[in-house]
């Protein structure tokens, strides 16, 4: 498999999902592509939709895509597919819905697995920004399930987090708080026609708190009928002004490029690793003398970064 990153560069759709599946599934192959668009990546506007399962977060993609196409805009969707049993029936409902848009050359929509590996999945997920970056996507939606780290994740994805609940989730709405308060830059209060969404929007105001000069926004709506979706698109106008012209996310650009050298440290350095000691057999040698009590693995492990890195 070929992939023309020009091509790439020139909005080619076919070369994009080529070089999507690429990043997917042929983690070497892809990242050579990577190189090649990098430079011009980092243009597009990315909106991570979180929240979770089944509160409206592809309703609302599908919502306020039209609001995006009248500015002129091009639109990347990335849908993570939530390997959880607790949302995977909404799987195939999912496509369906966004398959509204499919036909539409302005929208370019993709689905990912997430496969249960969640530095692997915000690795790759980043990757497929940047390949719809780089083809002129100008904004960039990615839904992501939250469920614990989930949410944590998407901040080193997206420029915005919105986080999208709904009132009937009551306990959960709580226990998410806390985690969830400090990534949302946006909340929505989605299904606002099941009642009690009030009691939670002042709620929400009431403990939002300012980052960075903007202060977290508290939309209420109605994806099923596109109540309130305006406010929402306006509100990340809003954010998309404050920030992104201003590069004022530059600190949540740096920290994300130092969280992912490190990760590439990691994977470079155990590759390499593993390389050498499988040709050596002294994995095996060293497992001998860890299981005869010879060493302990830590040391064990340390011996081969020894002997195979030169370190001390
Ligand atoms: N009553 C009501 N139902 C809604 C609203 N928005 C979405 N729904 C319904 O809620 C269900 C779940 O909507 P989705 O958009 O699939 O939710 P989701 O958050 O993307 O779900 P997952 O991706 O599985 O986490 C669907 O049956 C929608 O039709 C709303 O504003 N009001
Ligand atoms: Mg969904």
């Amino acid at each position: 498999l070929k992939v023309d990153s020009s091509k790439i560069l020139k909005g080619d759709r076919r070369e994009l999902a080529r070089a999507i599946s690429l990043v997917e599934n042929e983690p070497d192959l892809g990242s050579e592509i990577i190189r090649q668009i990098f430079s011009k990546t980092g243009r597009a506007y990315v909106i991570g939709i979180t929240g979770p399962p089944g509160t409206g977060k592809s309703t609302l993609v599908n919502r306020l895509i039209p609001y995006f196409k009248s500015k002129e805009k091009q639109v990347g969707v990335v849908a993570i597919d939530p390997s959880s049993p607790i949302s995977g029936g909404a799987l195939l409902g999912d496509r369906v819905r966004m398959l509204e848009h499919s036909l539409d050359p302005s929208v370019f929509i993709r689905s990912m697995a997430s496969r249960g590996d969640l530095g692997g999945l915000s690795r790759a997920t980043k990757d497929v920004v940047r390949l719809m970056d780089a083809a002129g996507m100008d904004i960039i939606l990615v839904e992501t399930v939250g469920i614990g780290q989930a949410e944590i994740e998407i901040m080193n994805v997206a420029d915005v987090v919105v986080v999208v609940i709904m009132p009937e989730l009551g306990d959960e709405v709580q226990a998410m708080k806390s985690g969830i308060t400090e990534v949302a830059d946006v909340f929505v209060v989605n299904k606002a026609d099941l009642g009690n969404a009030d009691k939670i929007l002042l709620n929400l105001e009431r403990f939002r708190y300012t980052r960075n000069g903007w202060k977290q926004a508290v939309v209420k709506t109605v994806a099923k009928t596109g109540q309130g979706v305006q406010d929402l698109f306006k509100v990340l106008e809003d954010y998309e002004n404050t920030f992104k012209s201003k590069r004022a996310l530059r600190e949540r650009e740096e920290s994300g490029a130092e969280k992912e050298i490190l990760q590439y440290l990691e994977i470079l350095i155990r590759k390499k690793i593993e390389l050498k000691i499988r040709d050596n057999q002294r994995l095996s040698s060293l497992a001998s003398d860890v299981a005869d009590r010879r060493i302990d693995p830590r040391s064990a492990a340390e011996t081969i970064i020894r002997e195979v890195l030169g370190w001390n």
